[in-house]
């Protein structure tokens, strides 16, 4: 990727921008995502599948190929549940320097209810030889990054794929996939950042290799240079986000909020399982409180946590701080998660509030 030095956007983040809208921030008062406002990230171009004719390829390393329509996928064992997505590459675009791509703020990020049978059950069918070390899925897009002409692509190991949770989606919100969010099948991978749940879902394959593409060796690695591998980015960091108070001044976005007891709510996420904390600031950082939480939504939806704010004359900068049960906390400073892809940059949220 490219690396831009100032804080302009160029032409071509202005295009990525708009063929891939985020979240609108204020969305993150909902536990579930309206599909027009969940975000989109698409690297090619969205293709045009017909669900008549579509069917789902599983073979490589398995004792029985499978071939299954859309019926009968959806004629399977089925799940509904709140899973939140986030793309790896939000934040990036808080980085100085900043790779040059999706120029993600804060918004990548939404949590739909998803329907689907769990891929595990399909691989079982087939039956996966001894020889298998991980599942191939490609997605029906197709096009060049990193100069290699390549259909959209992604593995899993065997144990990331037998995972429970992990679903063969067809219905977001209880509607047919919209063709941007994959239609008529994707794969779900709730734990991971947004890369892994590969859309347009065509195939999937068992192989005896571990998987070299470009999305995979190439992109979505943490690495700070491109002299080193890198170690591949996988699973969500904590993070905590709020709904911004008030109401905003048009290109500013700064908000504007009266005096006196103001309630600010967010939702909080991670990967690594359960959110256990979220604290509040109103002063840069430099004083925190305990948010409530609320209720977990589901296994893999985000947490609901607010925050009573006594709102005084004056300009603040409100952040939220997410610590999962692993124990990983935001870090404050975007730098400090600075890497070559701007993945993974999950320091805490600014806000910037004039109160009056
Ligand atoms: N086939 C295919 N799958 C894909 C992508 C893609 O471009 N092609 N983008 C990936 C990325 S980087 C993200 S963040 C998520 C976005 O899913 P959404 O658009 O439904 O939010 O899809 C993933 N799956
Ligand atoms: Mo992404």
């Amino acid at each position: 990727m490219p690396i831009a030095t100032n804080t302009d956007f160029t032409r071509e983040e202005v295009r990525l921008a708009l063929r891939n809208p985020g979240m609108p921030l204020e969305a993150l008062r909902r536990d579930v995502t309206p599909i027009g406002m969940h975000y989109v990230l698409v690297h090619f171009d969205i293709p045009d599948v017909d669900a008549t004719t579509f069917e789902l390829v599983v073979d490589g390393c398995v004792r029985t190929r499978l071939s299954l329509s859309l019926d009968q996928l959806r004629a399977r064992p089925a799940v509904t549940t709140p899973v939140m997505m986030e793309c790896a590459g939000g934040g990036r675009a808080h980085l100085t320097p900043r790779p040059v791509s999706a120029p993600w703020h804060d918004e990548a990020i939404g949590c739909a209810e998803w329907t689907g049978t769990p891929l595990r059950g399909v691989l079982e069918e087939a039956g996966l030889l001894d020889d298998a070390v991980e599942l191939l899925f490609t997605g029906a897009d197709r096009g060049l990054d990193q100069g290699v002409e390549q259909d959209y692509q992604r593995s899993l190991t065997v144990d990331e794929a037998m995972t429970d949770g992990v679903l063969l989606a067809y219905a977001m919100n209880g509607e047919p996939l919209p063709p941007p969010h994959g239609f008529p099948l994707r794969l779900l991978v709730p734990d991971w950042y947004g890369m892994a749940s590969v859309k347009w879902l065509r195939s999937i394959t068992a192989i005896a290799e571990p998987f070299e593409g470009v999305q995979q060796t190439q992109l979505y690695r943490y690495r700070r240079s491109e002299d080193e591998p890198g170690t591949p980015v996988t699973r969500k960091k904590p993070r905590a986000l709020m709904a911004p108070p008030g109401i905003p001044e048009f290109l500013s976005r700064t908000r504007h909020v009266p005096a006196g007891r103001t309630l600010v709510e967010g939702r909080a996420w991670s990967g690594a399982g359960a959110i256990e904390r979220v604290e509040f600031s109103a002063d840069g950082g430099a004083t925190w409180g305990d948010a409530r939480l609320g209720e977990p939504n589901g296994r893999h939806g985000w947490r609901a946590w607010s925050f009573e704010w006594d709102a005084t004359p004056g300009d603040h900068e409100l952040s939220a701080r997410a610590t999962d049960a692993a124990g990983d906390v935001q870090p404050l400073d975007s730098e400090d998660a600075w890497n070559l892809g701007g993945y993974g940059v999950n320091a805490v949220q600014r806000v910037v509030v004039r109160v009056s």
